[in-house]
C-alpha cells in the first residue's frame, strides 16, 4: 500500500513539475532575434546580484535594440569567474555578451558604466 501511495504522489506532482521547467525556459525565450554565433554584443545595466562561485550574474539589462530585447532582469553567464570579482550588486555597467546555449546569453567583458 505504501509503494503505491508513493507512485500516486509522484504522478501527481509531474504535472506542476513540467509546467515550471516551461515557464523557466519561456522567460529566456528572447524571440526570434538571434545574432551570428560569433558576433559580441554590447549592453548595459545594473548588477543585481553576483554569484562567484557559480561564475554568474544577476542583471537588470536595459533595452538592447540588436536583440529586440526590452528591459529586463535575467541571469548572465560569465565566461571568466574572475570578472564577478569586478562588480557587485548596485554597480552600473557597460558589458558584451555572446549567444549560448539555449537562448541563454555568457557575459565577455564588463566595464563600469560612466
Ligand atoms: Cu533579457
Amino acid at each position: 500500500m505504501r509503494k503505491r501511495w508513493l507512485i500516486s504522489l509522484f504522478l501527481a506532482a509531474l504535472p506542476s513539475a513540467s509546467t515550471v521547467v516551461l515557464a523557466a525556459e519561456k522567460s529566456h525565450d528572447h524571440g526570434a532575434a538571434q545574432p551570428a554565433a560569433s558576433e559580441a554584443i554590447a549592453a548595459t545595466g545594473t548588477v543585481k546580484g553576483v554569484d562567484a562561485a557559480a561564475g554568474k550574474l544577476v542583471i537588470a539589462h536595459d533595452p538592447i535594440p540588436a536583440l529586440k530585447w526590452p528591459a529586463m532582469t535575467m541571469d548572465f553567464r560569465l565566461a571568466d569567474k574572475a570578472l564577478a570579482s569586478k562588480v557587485k550588486a548596485g554597480d552600473k555597467i557597460k558589458f558584451e555578451m555572446v549567444p549560448g546555449e539555449k537562448g541563454s546569453y555568457i557575459v565577455t567583458a564588463i566595464d563600469p558604466a560612466p
